[in-house]
């Protein structure tokens, strides 16, 4: 994934047609498209293909579960497309190995969780982050989900991770995160959804965004 506007678009619509809109509208303003359960539960996992077209796909299933069903979870992910998959850290290295392995046979990358950005993601999450961003980076991912709603963590993270990972993060705009505030404590990507497709104007929304970050980085 190329570090260019530095924002990822969260594509959580329903409906196959708005999606691929707005994907075409902002392509040019995001480095990759999120996608999870609720465009592809009511689409199908086709749609990965269909946008891919438009920038690289990452699919955000937070797969959670024991190594073999992790195994099997990211083999579809993969074979339908996708560039990068989202996976859970809190449930251990063995499952996160799982996906790891077949991350690269497939010479795609794997993102884990460690701290979530809703206020409950403090509740017991929080505590264990650091030790989840640890363990990811000895496992060798290739980045981790930190919350743009806490920047402070964000910058915690980057610290105890170095420039091993890269770091993606949500929670800015409808969660409250500043974009330029997550990017300033060290996150390579903002991921931004609601504040972009929900917008009147999807493109000029996302413009804006892009601007902010272009300006933080000028200082
Ligand atoms: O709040 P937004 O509409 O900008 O969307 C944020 C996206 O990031 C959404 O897809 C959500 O499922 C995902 N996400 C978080 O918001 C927080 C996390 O800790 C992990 C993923």
């Amino acid at each position: 994934m190329e570090r260019k506007t530095r924002m990822i678009l969260a594509l959580d619509v329903s409906d196959r047609e708005e999606a691929l809109k707005i994907a075409e509208d902002v392509s040019e303003f995001v480095d990759a498209i999120k996608v999870g359960y609720p465009l592809v539960l009511a689409t199908g996992l086709e749609i990965i293909r269909e946008l891919a077209e438009f920038a690289p796909i990452i699919a955000d299933f937070k797969v959670a579960d024991i190594p073999n069903t992790n195994r099997l979870i990211c083999k579809q992910v993969f074979e339908a497309g996708a560039d990068a998959v989202i996976v859970q850290g809190f449930t251990g290295r063995d499952s996160l190995d799982a996906c790891i392995e077949v991350a690269s046979e497939y010479r795609r990358d794997v993102f884990v969780v460690s701290e979530m950005s809703h206020p409950g993601g403090a509740e017991f999450l929080q505590p264990v982050g650091e030790a989840i961003a640890r363990m990811a980076s000895e496992a060798g991912a290739f980045g981790l989900v930190a919350p743009a709603t806490r920047p402070e963590r964000v910058k915690k993270i980057r610290k105890i991770i170095g420039d091993k990972l890269t770091i993606i993060s949500p929670g800015v705009g409808a969660q409250g995160g500043r974009a330029s505030d997550v990017i300033a404590a060290g996150a390579d990507w903002v991921i931004v959804g609601r504040s972009i497709y929900k917008a009147e104007l999807p493109k000029e929304a996302a413009s804006e965004i892009a601007a902010e970050i272009e300006a933080e980085l000028r200082g």
